[in-house]
């Protein structure tokens, strides 16, 4: 089966149209945001399939609705397989996303008002991570570390001197815009001396730990959150990982706590992308991107942009465009006009605001599952150079414009499916 919309196509036309035209987009740009990727057809057939019509409040074989003998097979499926690529004692595979897997899982160990240590937004920490306009700073006593001024890496002494002094019930690590590893033995080592928690947030790299790309947090954090269709290649959705110690607590928080019905549908298409990412072409794209990433950072910088941290390690590239004379809003606006989509991203220590910082942010995970390589993505660096050295200039966008139409064509995604026509 391949997910096409035909009947939709005839039932509801107007959205059938709009979908046509998100599919050529999709299929005809050059797409750098480092959160989002291309799941594979398995995923999309899991995600459109009749499991949505279930309700299956509980857990496997606890269920408070008759009928699920289909879904608790399935659900504990994702469980199990989720437990056996990351090596997790307890897998909940009903987060609905990223923000919600970080909810239950303060709510798991925290009571309202506790001290909790996490990176700061501006530096590459995610809105959840304590930021005041989230429920997470509105409801616990976030205290945040930064990155160093100098490096603009995590500094793991300073971490441990602002974890002395404040001695947090909670340290969470992990980011959105960091591009560097993170070294969660030294953060469990923290953890360990003042008595904290540890949570890691591995929405972004967990296709990389899972392709052992980069550590693994699960060893050294209590609990381990995710998104699932970053890196990892899934269905837009959450995980949470965990010792066994915590499996009650964790799941008792994400149901009843702040979720009812699961999206089994999603949870299926979940149990795909974690078989996916068992297969040794999941351990070769994973290293594609990664390298990608470092050829797009070493192109950038032959063009004499600036990166955050000097570079990246990861699938992601932060740069810094004050030296341009241009904002990330700018940029990230005159980009998608060559049909290349990033987003505009603060930098640490930034000047700027959130809706016009210094930064943009781009991520090699899309690019890598179309296939692009090093050729690609050295031409990728080159419209971008040309774009933002030509804002004014609607005939070179122009020409980029195309250029990146032809990539695409070159390397097109899903040729399988067709939203177009009535
Ligand atoms: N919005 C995601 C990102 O782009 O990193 C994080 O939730």
């Amino acid at each position: 089966m391949v997910v096409n919309i035909d009947n939709l196509k005839r039932q509801d036309p107007k959205l059938a149209i709009l979908l046509g035209k998100e599919l050529e987009k999709q299929k005809n740009t050059v797409n750098l945001i480092a959160s989002e990727n291309y799941t594979s057809l398995p995923v999309l057939e899991a995600t459109a399939s009749v499991l949505t019509n279930k309700y299956s409040e509980g857990y496997p074989r606890a269920r408070y609705y008759e009928g699920n003998e289909y879904i608790d097979e399935i659900e504990q499926l994702a469980i199990d397989r989720a437990k056996k690529l990351f090596g997790a004692d307890h897998a909940n595979v009903q987060a609905l996303s990223g923000s919600p897997a970080n909810m239950a899982v303060y709510m798991a160990l925290l009571n309202l008002g506790d001290k909790t240590m996490a990176m700061n937004l501006d530096q590459g920490g995610h809105l959840t991570h304590g930021s005041k306009v989230s429920f997470s700073g509105k409801w616990y006593n976030f205290v945040h570390y930064s990155l160093s001024k100098e490096t603009e890496m995590l500094d793991m002494d300073e971490i441990r001197k602002l974890a002395i002094k404040e001695k947090p019930k909670l340290i969470v690590c992990g980011a959105s815009a960091y591009p560097r590893k993170i070294d969660f033995k030294a953060f469990r080592d923290i953890a360990n001396e003042v008595g904290a928690y540890l949570v890691a947030d591995i929405a972004h790299i967990a296709g990389l730990i899972a392709a052992e790309e980069h550590i693994n947090s699960v060893p050294y954090a209590d609990i381990t959150t995710s998104t699932t269709q970053k890196t990892l290649r899934g269905p837009r959705s959450g995980l949470i990982l965990c010792k066994e110690e915590y499996a009650k607590k964790v799941d008792s928080a994400v149901f009843p706590g702040i979720s009812g019905g699961p999206h089994e549908h999603i949870i299926a298409a979940k149990a795909v992308a974690f078989k996916e990412a068992m297969q040794p072409e999941f351990k070769d794209y994973q290293r594609q991107v990664v390298e990608n990433a470092k050829v797009l950072a070493q192109n950038l910088k032959d063009k004499g942009f600036r990166l955050i941290s000097g570079g990246t390690d990861t699938h992601l590239v932060l740069v810094d465009l004050t030296n341009k004379g241009i904002t990330g809003k700018q940029a990230s606006e005159a980009l998608i006009r060559a049909n290349i989509i990033v987003n505009m991203n603060m930098i640490p220590f930034d000047k700027r605001t959130p809706r016009d910082p210094s930064g943009i942010r781009l991520g090699t995970p899309a690019l890598t599952t179309r296939g692009f390589k090093d050729e690609e993505i050295a031409a990728v660096a080159e419209g971008i150079d040309i774009v933002l050295s030509n804002m004014n200039n609607n005939k070179k966008i122009e020409k980029v414009k195309e250029d990146i139409i032809d990539l695409c064509k070159k390397f097109p995604i899903y040729p399988e499916l067709n939203y177009e026509g009535r």
